[in-house]
């Protein structure tokens, strides 16, 4: 295990290292409970707690001092931040490291599941109204919307139980991203302070995402919109409100209401080992972003042999862009991708995650 200590957590916990010794499994602010440490040191370990948290009760005091200069009202951050105590459970979920890497038709079949697809339907039938409508008005189409809160929250079953300032407060305490996450706890702040949601009320993820479509602070402050138009942007409670905010994100990402996201095609015997030759010789964005090829036309694509997994032709569409991704290398299945499936990696930046979406709205057709 990597030790990451800040430097203000090092002068911190310097006395508590000595004392404990380089036990396996210590973090620089959090101390691991003794149960996992198997030092058998429970007064050590009760100490190194009790020492962390007037630490974190001190840090808290120049968290106050800022949202009152970034000039979020005092009531807010008494409510807010008064008898905040640090999540150990989040430092420890943070800290976690991916067991295994589930292959992409694992991943497909875990989101896109049976249950999902009658339940994204279901959904679908229940909210046409509304749904309809806010279609029209982002040029998103609904089954999109309807894929995206299937897949972040099962439709908003499990949207964290978590208080997002707790989480937030903890993680910017924390070593490892203080500065990101300090940003996102005022920038939760700033929500409570406009009245969109009080402080005992904003439950989220683990690490901050809130509500049913899973914003994270500052994708709230840039894409929430309040639907139903009573003053709040609820991605919470109003279902109106989390459709809108979903469709206005993905269109502020680029989306295109004329097209679909990509398709899975069959590639020619031995093209995958040329796609090399096809990818961006520099490429901006996210890591996952550098997994998708340069972007032809589907003709362009037809030419050099791609067809539809049945076999067919690709529709003969010159407007088309497409990128290649083979999101299992050379020996898995290939996409081939369009503009909304980079939209969709703007709202998370994993092929994975773009697939699954793109192919439950599939499936809700
Ligand atoms: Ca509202």
């Amino acid at each position: 295990m990597i030790l990451r200590i800040g430097p203000l957590t090092l002068r911190l916990c310097l006395g508590l290292v000595l004392a404990l010794g380089a036990v396996h499994g210590f973090s620089a602010a959090f101390p691991v409970p003794a149960a996992a440490q198997d030092t058998g040191q429970p007064a050590a370990d009760d100490a190194a707690r009790a020492a962390q948290r007037k630490a974190f009760a001190e840090w808290l005091k120049g968290v106050r001092e800022e949202g009152l200069k970034r000039g979020i009202r005092k009531e807010t951050l008494e409510s807010a931040l008064t008898g905040l105590t640090p999540i150990e459970r989040v430092v420890q979920l943070d800290r976690r490291q991916p067991e295994f890497v589930q292959t992409f038709a694992q991943y497909i079949a875990a989101r896109v599941s049976p249950w999902r697809v009658k339940t994204g339907r279901e959904r679908i039938a229940e909210h046409r109204q509304a749904l309809d409508r806010i279609a029209k008005k982002y040029g998103v189409q609904a089954r999109f919307i309807v894929a995206l809160w299937g897949i972040e929250t099962s439709f908003g079953r499990a949207t964290g139980s978590f208080s997002v300032v707790q989480a937030l407060a903890t993680l910017a305490f924390d070593g490892r991203r203080s500065a990101y996450f300090r940003k996102e706890l005022f920038n939760a702040l700033e929500i409570i302070d406009a009245g969109h949601i009080t402080a005992a009320s904003m439950k989220g993820s683990w690490a901050g995402a809130m509500g049913q479509n899973q914003f994270m602070p500052s994708s709230f402050l840039a894409y929430a919109v309040d639907e139903d138009g009573d003053g709040r942007r609820d991605i919470w409670g109003t279902r109106a409100d989390v459709f809108a905010s979903s469709a206005n994100y993905l269109r502020k990402s680029g989306w295109r209401d004329d097209q679909t996201w990509g398709r899975e095609v069959r590639l020619p015997e031995g093209f995958a080992a040329k796609l090399p030759e096809l990818m961006p010789k520099s490429s901006k964005g996210c890591r996952d972003l550098k997994k998708l090829s340069v972007e032809k036309t589907l003709p362009q694509w037809s030419a050099l042999g791609v067809r539809a997994t049945d076999g067919k032709p690709l529709p003969k569409r010159p407007d088309l862009k497409a990128s290649l991704v083979l999101p299992d290398g050379p020996n898995g299945p290939a996409l081939l991708v369009y503009g909304n499936f980079r939209a969709t990696m703007r709202w998370n930046c994993s092929v994975l995650f773009a697939a699954a979406v793109g192919m439950l709205a599939d499936r809700l057709r």
